[in-house]
């Protein structure tokens, strides 16, 4: 079990890291960017999951500054990554719903890609559907705002929210993550076939971009690669990996 003191104390004494998951572009086959995902290392529990404190951090405020630092450690990634010579990737930072809510959200958000000296074309904010829905006017505005900025909003979870078609004409976002759940069923399940197709074809005409997550096999990347599926994500490329991992791991992947 963890406690607010716990989390606290995680944030306070750097024991929270990033670990990056790499993305593919399915056309040039070519790594596009990374999506950042929080990890804590505790000295007692190990390697924690942001599954087991993420509704903590949301519910006792601590994801606020949770969420400024994941954006400024991976501005200063992706810095890291340019004086490597890699200077076209995207950085994919999750947004929790309480973030979003906040009234400086997008200033304190833009302060922080400025200051890196990052393009803001360079970020992307990922946000979950679901959550998005409830308080939909206030949020568009602000994803209106970050895009204005040149920063890309990218719709997590997708297909896993109840009233993601109605809403997906009006966001503002630029792509569209298809959920997980639907490319496990890639294989096995015939009906999710022409599902996965459709959506992909659906987001198409509506001007964005898609990527899959949770890809795993080969079959997988081979039935998405021919719906025109932008993207892929998952175990089949890489896991999320520590930064040090990063650099070995671009100049290995063809
Ligand atoms: O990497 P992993 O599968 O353990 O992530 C589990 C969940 O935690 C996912 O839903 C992911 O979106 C979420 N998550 C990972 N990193 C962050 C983060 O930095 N901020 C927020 N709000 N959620 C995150
Ligand atoms: O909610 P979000 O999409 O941000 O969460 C992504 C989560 O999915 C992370 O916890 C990440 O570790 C996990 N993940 C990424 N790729 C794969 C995969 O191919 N298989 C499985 N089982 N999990 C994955
Ligand atoms: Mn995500
Ligand atoms: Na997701």
């Amino acid at each position: 079990l963890v406690l607010e003191e716990d989390l606290r104390h995680a944030l306070n004494n750097d024991e929270l890291l990033l670990y990056y998951q790499p993305i593919v572009d399915c056309v040039t086959g070519r790594v596009s960017g990374f999506e950042a995902l929080l990890r804590w290392n505790s000295p007692q529990l190990g390697m924690v999951s942001p599954l087991q404190f993420i509704r903590l951090a949301e519910e006792t405020g601590l994801i606020i500054p949770i969420g400024l630092w994941v954006l400024q450690e991976g501005c200063a990634f992706l810095a890291r990554l340019y004086r490597a010579g890699y200077v076209d990737m995207l950085l994919s930072v999750n947004v929790s719903i309480i973030q979003l809510l906040q009234s400086d959200f997008v200033e304190s958000m833009w302060a922080i890609v400025r200051d890196a000296g990052i393009p803001p074309e360079h970020i992307a904010f990922e946000i979950t559907e679901g959550l998005l829905m409830e308080t939909f006017e206030a949020n568009s505005e602000k994803l209106r705002l970050l895009r204005q900025r040149g920063m890309k909003i990218h719709l997590d979870d997708f297909g896993t929210g109840y009233s993601s078609l109605k809403y997906l004409q009006n966001l503002p976002v630029d792509l569209v993550k298809i959920d997980k759940s639907f490319i496990d069923e890639l294989e096995g399940n015939e009906h999710t076939v022409p599902l996965v197709d459709s959506i992909i074809a659906l987001v198409h005409r509506l001007g964005l971009q898609t990527v899959a997550e949770g890809v795993e096999t080969g079959l997988q990347h081979s039935r998405l690669a021919c719906f025109g599926c932008d993207r892929i994500q998952g175990y089949l490329i890489s896991r999320p990996m520590p930064e040090e991992q990063v650099l070995p791991f671009l100049k290995e992947y063809k």
